[in-house]
């Protein structure tokens, strides 16, 4: 045991800290294929494949590549895909707006117990920073965005999840070891991104991910759950909590940090 005692959350955005991909997102991509003239349109279960490819722009590409065989886009790809996803940021931001996506449960509760407990907080996301700070401040107020110490986003890193990445820029930024941290995910590429990173990971999954693999959690459940609204563990030992707060986090942390060290 070393002992290191836990310092600092960090959070992955997109489908843990709100359930926005399908609802989200997606609607966003289909928006701006409109806008721009073009007749695809991203359902459901297309969507769900496409999530094999993390970051807006290379899951535009992959679609590209491997969805429409034969397309051409006009002119050089790389800026047609930069113009699009441009087009599909202002619709995300919309829709944020117009508050179609709320925190999940128990997240504005764990953040608050956490900076009531001094845990530092950190963001580590594949999407693009201003959708991160707009869900912040729409979601916590003005200055929910200064509620973390570490916002990391998008292309800050040149390898997105499942790679390591985000995890290791964010860790220094903290100026902390994994041993010191702990982090919230939801998908299976994100826990093999925080892993690699040698960090505790807790998984809260959604529609899109329950079916996923998340051997190597912490504890997988189906939200961090709030009052009258107790969550589900998937797998994984809670003991007699019933919604995620720093007793629990702390615990798991300890019984799991040696391990997540020397996968
Ligand atoms: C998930 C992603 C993101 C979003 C789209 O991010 O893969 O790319 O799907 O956002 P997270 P952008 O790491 O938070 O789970 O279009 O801004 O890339």
């Amino acid at each position: 045991m070393t002992g290191k005692e836990l310092k600092a959350l960090i959070f992955d955005v997109d489908g843990t800290l709100t359930d926005n991909e399908c609802d989200g997102h997606r609607v966003a991509f289909n928006l701006a294929f409109r806008e721009a003239g073009l007749d695809w349109n991203w359902d459901v279960p297309t969507y769900l494949r496409l999530l094999e490819v993390f970051g807006g722009k290379e899951r535009i590409r992959y679609y590209l590549e491997d969805f429409l065989a034969g397309f051409k886009p006009p002119g050089n790809p790389d800026d047609f895909i930069r113009r699009l996803h441009k087009l599909k940021t202002a619709h995300y931001l919309a829709l944020l707006k117009s508050g179609a996506l709320p925190l999940r449960p128990g997240v504005e509760r764990l953040l608050q117990e956490a900076r009531t407990a001094g845990l530092k907080l950190a963001i580590a996301s594949t999407t693009t920073l201003e959708n991160a700070i707009l869900l912040l401040k729409i979601s916590l107020g003005e200055n929910g965005p200064e509620w973390f110490d570490v916002i990391a986003c998008g292309d800050i890193v040149a390898n997105k999840k499942p790679a390591p990445d985000i995890y290791l820029y964010t860790l220094d930024k903290l100026g902390l070891t994994a041993e010191e941290c702990l982090v919230i995910e939801d998908t299976e590429a994100g826990l093999a991104a925080a892993r690699a990173a040698g960090l505790t990971t807790v998984i809260t999954v959604n529609d899109a991910t329950r079916d996923q693999d998340f051997r190597g959690a912490a504890i997988v459940l189906d939200h961090l759950g709030q009052p009258g609204q107790e969550f589900k563990v998937l797998a994984g030992d809670a003991g007699n909590t019933r919604q995620v707060d720093v007793a629990l986090l702390r615990r798991l942390h300890s019984e799991f940090r040696d391990w997540y060290r020397d996968p």
